[in-house]
């Protein structure tokens, strides 16, 4: 089948990075054709790039405009058109969909959340005046949700500790080898500072690779100091690929993750994790995170439920560091029981059934 996917990236990059991860996962698991058309190419390309080039070839990015004006690449009629998150498609574009002949299924790709109220909408049909077949998709945990994104399979993810990326090569030559890795990629408002402060107050060393834009974050750029000890390193990394990140997240002891593509992946991972959930003004990541807690700690012993509710909602690292390697042990865990919920494929194949 052929699939166009609309990609409007609102902030950050997690629109980019979901619709990447699903193209690339249709076309190399399931040998679907697809296209992304994207507002923004660039940050599409950036995240991109590390992927292996017999699957990025088959992948056609454009920009959102050719879907409906570029006469070098004519547009056919897909057989699926997806909306990444709600975005809406260009008029010009649903209104050649509407002179077509063919008519395609329109899905509205809604975010990821772990509460129990998404199976009730998934694959429900949203009637349009205009009259072409749209329905809602939601990501999730459950069976009877659309599941997650697996791609790159992480069983396969064979990249080993000597082929570190050439991005990450200068900050991999500082580690330390008594020192526990933890990476940091969060949003604003996070009490960064006072965290490191309380970690450096552990006594344990720790490597902290800070992801592309959190040392500002940490106002490092403008020369306030953190006055940290020497066993805590700060290392920054610039923007890597996609691979590149899974890669480092899979590297770490510990990682600080935020958005839903990057807190599967830190799941795929198998390890101790903080979920930085993207705050909305309603407060509605209140409920998501407290469903996902519930779902992940289900198994989990009343200690480590309470270490891990305190992690994620910033409590200090001196609070729960003596529950990491039970933590740790629970993560690996989480990510077998994980792939065994998904082994029908996950998303990509959910979504390939569904519109089947
Ligand atoms: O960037 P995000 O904060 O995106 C968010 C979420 O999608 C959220 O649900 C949405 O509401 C909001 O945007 C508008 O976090 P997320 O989802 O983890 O996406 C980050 C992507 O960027 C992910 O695919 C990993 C990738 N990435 C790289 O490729 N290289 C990097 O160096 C880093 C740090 C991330």
């Amino acid at each position: 089948m052929r699939w166009d996917i609309f990609c409007q990236i609102v902030d950050n990059y997690g629109d980019a990075g979901v619709c990447w991860r699903l193209a690339r996962s249709l076309s190399s698991l399931h040998g679907q054709d697809v296209r992304i058309f994207c507002d923004d190419l660039a940050t599409l390309n950036l995240l991109a790039s590390g992927v292996d080039r017999s699957i990025g070839q088959k992948i056609d990015l454009q920009p959102w405009e050719a879907s409906f004006s570029n006469a070098r690449h004519p547009v056919e009629t897909p057989d699926i058109v997806i909306e990444a998150f709600g975005c809406s498609l260009p008029e010009r574009y649903l209104a050649s969909l509407l002179i077509s002949p063919k008519k395609p299924i329109i899905i509205n790709l809604e975010y990821l959340s772990a509460e129990p109220w998404i199976v009730d909408f998934h694959g429900k049909p949203s009637p349009q005046a205009h009259g072409i077949p749209k329905y809602f998709f939601f990501p999730g945990f459950q069976d009877d949700s659309g599941g997650l994104l697996l791609d790159p399979i992480p069983q396969d993810f064979n990249i080993t500790v000597n082929q570190v990326p050439d991005a990450l090569k200068p900050a991999w030559q500082e580690l330390r080898t008594q020192a526990k890795r933890i990476s940091i990629f969060c949003y604003p408002g996070a009490p960064l500072r006072q965290w490191l402060l309380n970690l450096g107050s552990t006594g344990e060393y720790f490597d902290v690779i800070l992801t592309y834009g959190q040392a500002e974050l940490l106002q490092l750029s403008s020369g306030q100091a953190l006055n940290l000890p020497p066993s805590i390193q700060l290392l920054s990394v610039p923007f890597v690929s996609q691979d590149e990140y899974d890669w480092l997240l899979s590297q770490c002891d510990f990682n600080i993750v935020r958005g839903e593509d990057s807190f599967v992946r830190a799941q795929l991972a198998g390890k101790p994790f903080i979920w930085h959930i993207y705050p909305q003004q309603d407060r509605a990541h209140e409920a998501k995170l407290a469903a996902f807690l519930d779902r992940y700690l289900e198994t989990a012993s009343q200690d480590l439920k309470n270490t891990c509710t305190a992690a994620m909602n910033w409590g200090m690292p001196n609070e729960w560091q003596k529950s990491l390697d039970d933590w740790n042990t629970h993560s690996k865990a989480w990510r077998t029981h994980l792939l065994q919920k998904q082994a029908d494929g996950g998303l990509a194949a959910r979504l390939k059934r569904f519109v089947s």
